[in-house]
């Protein structure tokens, strides 16, 4: 196929990505997590440039992962569960101010873990949305009852604002390039418990360890 093909963005693709994210032992491989986000990502820059500084904070963080992966500790950086223990045994995280390690994995990834609950709250709306459903709506519903709560007032605003930018269930339906309505709704339906899943797995770890309000 040709280039444009290869970018064109499937849902299906995306949400494959997720599901090989969870080993048999429900540990969670950081590259596939990374290649779920920045399918995720592609996704977000087909929606138009409103977005981009939400894609560019989701590029440098997917970028600090990366650069983790294949540094030279990269081989601790296999699963959330290697790094967590890792970085936290070898002091490697800030836990209560921000200073020496402000790129550690640990706080990297807690801010797309809970990007990952407005993803999984927005897309359970999108699967039980009729015809008349409002994108605009549900994603700032999905986004106040998550994201909203660790961002900042500016931030906020800029989302909010940004959101109502977001294109009709229909065009949204379109650019997920599944197939008909019914299509996408049993995509989702599929896949949103991987989704759950890996973010049931994460929060989990992170509130095993005291690390779900790093600085
Ligand atoms: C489609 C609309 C996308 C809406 C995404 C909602 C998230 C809004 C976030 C807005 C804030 C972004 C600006 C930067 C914020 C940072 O301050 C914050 C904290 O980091 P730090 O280093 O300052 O402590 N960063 C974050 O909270 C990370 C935010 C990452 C957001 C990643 C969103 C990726 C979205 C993908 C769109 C998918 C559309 C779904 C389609 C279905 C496909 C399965």
């Amino acid at each position: 196929a040709i280039a444009s093909e290869d970018l064109k963005f499937t849902l299906q693709e995306v949400l494959d990505t997720f599901k090989s994210c969870l080993s048999e032992h429900k540990e969670v491989f950081l590259e596939h997590y990374v290649a779920g986000w920045r399918g995720l990502v592609r996704f977000m820059n087909c929606l138009g440039s409103v977005f981009s500084f939400i894609s560019k904070d989701a590029v440098n963080k997917i970028q600090i992962l990366v650069n983790h992966l294949n540094g030279e500790n990269g081989a601790h950086y296999v699963t959330i569960q290697s790094m967590v223990k890792y970085e936290l045994d070898s002091q490697l995280v800030d836990l209560t101010k921000r200073g020496s390690f402000p790129e550690s994995g640990c706080r990297t990834l807690l801010r797309l873990h809970r990007a990952l609950r407005w993803l999984e709250l927005f897309l359970e709306r999108l699967r039980t949305s009729t015809e008349d459903s409002n994108t605009s709506v549900m994603c700032s519903e999905a986004y106040n009852e998550s994201l909203a709560q660790h961002h900042a007032w500016i931030i906020r605003k800029a989302a909010g604002t940004a959101f109502w930018a977001l294109p009709g269930r229909a065009t949204f339906f379109d650019v997920l390039n599944v197939g008909s309505p019914e299509q996408v709704m049993a995509v989702l339906g599929d896949t949103l418990p991987l989704i759950s899943e890996v973010y049931k797995v994460t929060e989990d770890l992170y509130a095993q360890n005291n690390i779900l309000e790093l600085p």
